[in-house]
């Protein structure tokens, strides 16, 4: 990983303000090559503790402050919570790649696990995203900088996206049971109702036939599955050229409704769906070091 911005290049010491680290902390990650995120952060330092068990490796952490993220270092995985939303995970993207870089971590690949409405899947489907899509329906993260409109790219290395799909397979060699789990399309959006075309928020400015139009425009565009950070993430692994995919189980079918019903046992169970694709990932990439 390389500095990428000219501006940090006189920075003496770089203040990673929200982890609670600085570029003099940087040293200790030098040998991550995996970074796994997802929302929240009693579910990574779980994540963090079945890594352990699967590479023998002891948790440490949390590192740093957790006011706002727990950063767990398991050997070369960090484990780590972005909190909800686009704006929560940029911020963690901006500061551990620079922690990285600051590391002279090589071939570091980000991996979010999370949760997902699907678009015509079974609930409980695990989705291994190619490309974020924006609510507008391309491939393509917009924002606004310096008061403009920006647009960028939002493809996600496939490579990691097939690895993780491939991860899901039966294989009795490894102990792994098969995972029902697809390719596909992850839309971001910047709220759970309104912005998922819900019916049931505390506010609605459209009719029921407003929103089967758009979920049947989504599903047509190849969109398997929305959530709230994917299209941003994509982005800005592209930009910075990090290899990256998202790992979502859906929680429900959007076209058959909006509320979350699944009982708490099987939220769980759907949870972990996700979390076991992703530490394969992980023992796939230690494999292919050794
Ligand atoms: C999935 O689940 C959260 C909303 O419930 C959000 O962070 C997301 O992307
Ligand atoms: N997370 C989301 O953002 N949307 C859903 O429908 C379920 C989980």
């Amino acid at each position: 990983m390389k500095t990428m911005n000219p501006h940090l290049e006189g920075l003496e010491k770089d203040i990673y303000y929200h982890l609670g680290l600085t570029s003099d902390d940087a040293k200790r990650f030098e040998t991550v090559h995996t970074v796994l995120m997802g929302g929240s952060a009693p579910r990574m330092k779980k994540v963090a503790e079945l890594v352990s068990s699967r590479i023998g490796i002891p948790v440490e952490g949390p590192l740093g402050k957790t006011e706002r993220y727990s950063l767990y270092l398991v050997g070369p995985v960090i484990c780590i919570n972005h909190g909800m939303g686009q704006p929560s995970l940029s911020i963690l993207l901006h500061e551990i790649t620079k922690l990285l870089i600051a590391a002279k971590a090589k071939d570091v690949a980000y991996i979010r696990i999370g949760t997902s409405g699907g678009i015509g899947h079974l609930p409980g489907t695990v989705i291994c995203s190619t490309a974020g899509f924006n609510p507008q329906l391309s491939p393509t993260y917009n924002t606004i900088v310096l008061g403009e409109q920006r647009s960028f790219p939002a493809n996600f290395d496939d490579q990691l996206a097939k690895l993780a799909f491939a991860c899901s397979k039966e294989d009795s060699t490894k102990g792994y049971v098969g995972i029902r789990a697809a390719l596909g399309n992850t839309m971001a959006t910047d709220d759970f109702f309104e912005g998922q075309g819900r019916l049931d928020g505390a506010l609605c400015c459209y009719t029921e036939a407003d929103k089967q139009a758009y979920l049947q425009r989504c599903h047509e565009k190849g969109v398997a599955n929305i959530e709230m950070e994917t299209c941003m993430m994509a982005a800005f692994c592209l930009r910075a050229g990090i290899s990256a995919t998202a790992i979502c189980t859906t929680l429900l079918d959007r076209l058959q409704g909006d509320q979350v019903t699944a009982t708490p046992a099987m939220l769980a169970d759907y949870a972990n769906q996700a979390i076991e694709v992703g530490v394969r990932v992980v023992e796939a990439r230690i494999a292919a070091r050794q």
